[in-house]
């Protein structure tokens, strides 16, 4: 029986892994946790479990989505959540406690009938794919042709991080001068990418580089998919680059919504340009400030989970959004999520992609000069 198969964010979604909020830790400060943690958030300095009735509430919601998702004809799986709330220590690091396992997005990345356990830089998050063998055991016992594959496990020891990028009291504006200059807090030392970084369009994977995700990451997936084009882009405008997925979404094919704050740059844009497709300013987010205890942006309004070519979950509350996928002619279905961000994201967040109809398309068959394809020696 085949289990495993989506080349994209958009085609009809017939089965997801949704997360679940149970044993999640506040991690203790670390070489790259301390890029995600804003400089003004009480996050900063504490750590251990979550309290039990954000947790509660984090898993309602979480349900509820499985709920909706199911009843629009979408099968659903869920991990099984670890005590996270133990110490990890490794040959190269140690660290007092591990994450959670709300966002499969980060670890679990999807490419045909493969499913890629990524090498994420936190080290709070090394053990985090072990939530998901259960289940991808038996897509590996029931699909024959799943393949099951775990990127270079990562040392994460200090040579992966420049320790010293949040040393003294760093500015958002050094911040920004730094990541515009494609200085981040993870080295090339190592491959190290997070699964939510890599935009899967067909045979175009569009890699965000930034603190999660380095240029080797994107070579490992250059030399693992030969018939892809593998593309590096960035957004300058955030001094936090954490995943693409609040930032570049696609909505169908040929349409993007992209974060105003975090335009792609000109240069970037011409292999989109060059086959029609369309780059659109995404609403604004109806919040001026995240939950409490929130690691992301307000732009966790567009992290979308896309249920077809015509059908989108947005968050209930994001009234902006939601207007606008409906002027882009997108049925909405509202979603209400806002207790489940602090634990790691939104609806694109939550979920990893396990089914979806379609093939392997190429989206972009016109070719350009293109400054986003990944070539090694240059930067080597
Ligand atoms: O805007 O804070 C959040 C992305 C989470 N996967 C942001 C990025």
């Amino acid at each position: 029986m085949k289990i495993v198969n989506s080349w994209n964010d958009f085609d009809p979604l017939k089965h997801v892994i949704v997360g679940k909020a149970d044993n999640t830790c506040i991690a203790p400060s670390e070489p790259a946790s301390k890029a995600k943690v804003p400089l003004d958030s009480p996050m900063r300095g504490m750590t251990g479990p979550r309290p039990l009735d954000t947790v509660e509430k984090a898993n309602a919601q979480l349900d509820n989505l499985a709920k909706i998702l199911e009843e629009h004809g979408v099968k659903v799986d869920r991990p099984t959540p670890i005590q996270w709330n133990q110490a990890v220590i490794t040959p190269h690091f140690m660290t007092g406690s591990m994450f959670g396992c709300m966002p499969p997005r980060d670890v679990l990345l999807t490419i045909g009938n493969e499913i890629i356990a990524a090498p994420m830089s936190f080290r709070s998050r090394y053990f985090e794919y072990l939530a998901y063998s259960p289940i991808l055991r038996k897509y590996f016992d029931e699909d024959p042709e799943f393949k099951w594959i775990s990127a270079p496990r990562p040392e994460l020891g200090d040579a992966s991080y420049d320790m010293h990028y949040f040393d003294g009291n760093v500015t958002e504006e050094v911040l920004l001068e730094r990541t515009a200059k494609l200085h981040m807090v993870t080295t090339e030392h190592e491959i190290l990418f997070d699964a939510a970084d890599v935009l899967r369009l067909g045979k175009d994977l569009f890699c965000q580089h930034g603190l999660t995700t380095n240029r080797k990451a994107m070579e490992w997936l250059r030399r693992q998919y030969p018939d892809f084009r593998v593309h590096a882009v960035n957004f300058p405008g955030d001094p936090y680059p954490i995943h693409i997925d609040a930032t570049f979404v696609p909505l169908k094919p040929g349409l993007i919504i992209n974060n105003p704050t975090r335009r792609l740059p000109e240069e970037q844009r011409k292999i989109f340009e060059a086959n029609d497709w369309k780059i659109v300013d995404a609403a604004m987010p109806a919040h001026k400030t995240p939950p409490p205890l929130c690691y992301s942006s307000v732009w966790l309004s567009m992290n979308c989970l896309v249920l077809d070519h015509k059908t989108v979950l947005v968050e209930a509350s994001e009234v902006h959004q939601m207007e606008q996928m409906d002027k882009l002619g997108m049925n909405v279905i509202p979603v209400p999520f806002r207790d489940a961000y602090p634990f790691g994201g939104g609806l694109h967040c939550a979920t990893a992609d396990v089914y979806r109809e379609g093939n392997c398309e190429d989206y972009f068959p016109k070719k350009v000069e293109d400054s986003t394809l990944v070539a090694y020696k240059k930067w080597l």
